[in-house]
């Protein structure tokens, strides 16, 4: 175990650090209904107060980001890619100082916190190439003297809305691919984590002065579900793109379809990894103990089941349980703590609700199951837990954000491929195997059902290269790299007669 930090030391800390990334806002109104309490899980401690925006607020900033559209959206792609570049150097500046505020208020252990910044980095990177590489087809056309393309045109204010467990890197996916689009940005960052946000956009502020673009191209509203509910029913929002529970989800996308907006949706995770018999079981353990214990199980992509062969079972489950043993619990700032508290309350009494559901399922705990107390009252640290079960009930197809994994065994992969797919999520997904037959197979369209695919690695940790996203209740949303950034842009597609005649398409004589 870590020694516990006082809650003073995280306090003063957090005011260091946000005078440092240049935050000027008041933190310290007076509590009352119209504030938002900012808290750090490490100790279960408020932080500041902030004044929660109204209706008007929000108004007020969707007009403004829909009039920032009017100029940003015809400036060059490339000059775009420029106020991205400043983004990205002032967050190499910054990268110490914006970790260890995610590690405050999300919990996250320093080197999660640190890779979340350099996952904003990167896609910092990848934005400034792609403001270069907007490609639209030239297409053949069926018509002499003729020619068809299509080009790629800024959408609008694109809202964007994010979940406390990334509480940085997803705005950033989001507003990097949106800005080197042409889009303005509104961002209403989850209430857990106000000060991670007011922090990013102190940076963006910033990196805009620097490049001299207007800084009303990417806004913040500090706001509760009042907030987020008006972005989601706005129709000057073009595209609203959520992160988040999938209840949430089911509330958010026919809302923006009843106005004909778009949505990108990225959702709930109930993500495994089936281990076969040929697997190496010593990469196969240190991979999934990372995926299913990392981030205290807060991850959308978390490792939530194993679907082992029964040959392999016993031995597996003894290895992640001797594993999970080793794991050093306790606060997040301290350089060796592996596993971090839950957000809140809340988040714990979901633990619990689940670990008691398994049991009475007939799944029996074989490491962790409880919480670890010594850290106060109001701060929820809980042992990763592992439980086998003798079938997947409905706790095991449930999302609980919580380090709580379940074993299954399979006996042919045709039924380890069913269990695998029957569950409502669809993000994420791994097989570890030493056989191409098998890997092959879960690869292809009668293997996985998931957005994402793995082999011999686990579900978590997706580098920001690929898109990012997956199918069912997780939302079919896609953010970040290949070509996500299609979703934030119209497509318009063009055909230009350059000869001195008339052909129309299909044949049509209409003389
Ligand atoms: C999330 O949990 O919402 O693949 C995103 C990963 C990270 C992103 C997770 N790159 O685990």
């Amino acid at each position: 175990m870590s020694v516990p930090v006082t809650h003073d030391d995280v306090s003063v800390r957090t005011r260091a650090i946000l005078a440092r990334l240049g935050v000027d806002a008041d933190l310290d109104v007076p509590r009352s209904h119209a504030s938002i309490v900012a808290r750090s899980p490490i100790t279960g401690g408020n932080l500041a107060s902030l004044r929660t925006a109204d209706a008007s607020d929000v108004d007020a900033v969707v007009a403004d980001a829909k009039a920032a559209f009017a100029e940003w959206s015809t400036v060059p792609a490339p000059v775009r890619g420029g106020l991205v570049r400043e983004l990205g150097e002032l967050l190499r500046e910054h990268k110490d100082d914006l970790g260890a505020l995610v590690s405050i208020e999300a919990g996250k252990i320093v080197s999660e916190g640190l890779g979340e910044v350099q996952e904003m980095i990167d896609i910092c990177d990848f934005g400034v190439g792609l403001s270069r590489q907007l490609y639209g087809n030239t297409i053949a056309t069926e018509r002499p003297g003729h020619r068809m393309m299509e080009q790629w045109h800024p959408l609008g204010v694109v809202g964007v809305i994010t979940a406390f467990n990334f509480p940085v890197a997803v705005w950033s996916w989001n507003a990097v691919l949106a800005l080197v689009a042409g889009d303005t940005v509104v961002w209403k960052p989850s209430e857990k984590t106000p000060l991670t946000a007011l922090g990013v956009q102190a940076l963006f502020e910033r990196a805009a002065a620097r490049a001299g673009v207007n800084p009303a191209v990417a806004q913040l509203i500090i706001g509760d579900r009042a907030s987020g509910q008006a972005l989601v029913d706005d129709p000057r929002v073009a595209l609203l793109s959520a992160t988040g529970s999938t209840r949430m989800g089911r509330a958010v996308a026919p809302r923006v379809a009843e106005r004909f907006g778009r949505v990108l949706l990225e959702l709930g995770g109930n993500n495994a990894a089936i281990v076969t018999p040929s697997a190496d079981l010593d990469l196969t353990t240190r991979g999934i103990v990372f995926s299913a214990a990392g981030t205290a199980g807060q991850r959308c992509t978390t490792l939530r089941r194993v679907i082992a062969h029964s040959s392999i079972a016993d031995e597996l489950v003894d290895r992640i349980a001797r594993a999970y043993d080793t794991l050093s619990i306790g606060s997040p700032l301290n350089s060796d703590t592996l596993v971090g508290p839950l957000i809140d309350a809340p988040a714990f009494a979901g633990f619990q609700k689940a670990v008691d559901a398994a049991v009475a399922d007939g799944g029996t705990v074989r490491a962790g199951g409880a919480r670890v107390d010594e850290f106060g009252e109001y701060a929820y640290y809980v042992q990763p837990t592992v439980i086998t079960m003798p079938a997947q009930t409905d706790i095991v197809k449930h999302e609980t954000f919580a380090p709580i994994l379940y074993v299954l065994t399979y006996d042919t992969l045709d039924e380890a491929i069913a269990l695998h797919n029957d569950v409502p999520q669809g993000l994420s997904s791994s097989i570890f195997t030493t056989d191409l037959r098998e890997a092959e197979r879960f690869l292809s369209v009668a293997g996985s059902d998931c957005g994402i695919a793995n082999v011999n690695i686990g579900p978590s940790g997706a580098e920001i290269g690929g898109a990012f996203g997956g199918e069912k209740d997780t939302g079919g949303g896609r953010e970040s790299g290949s070509d996500a950034w299609k979703s934030y842009m119209r497509r318009s597609t063009n055909t230009v007669n350059y000869s001195n005649e008339l052909p129309l398409a299909q044949g049509v004589k209409f003389t």
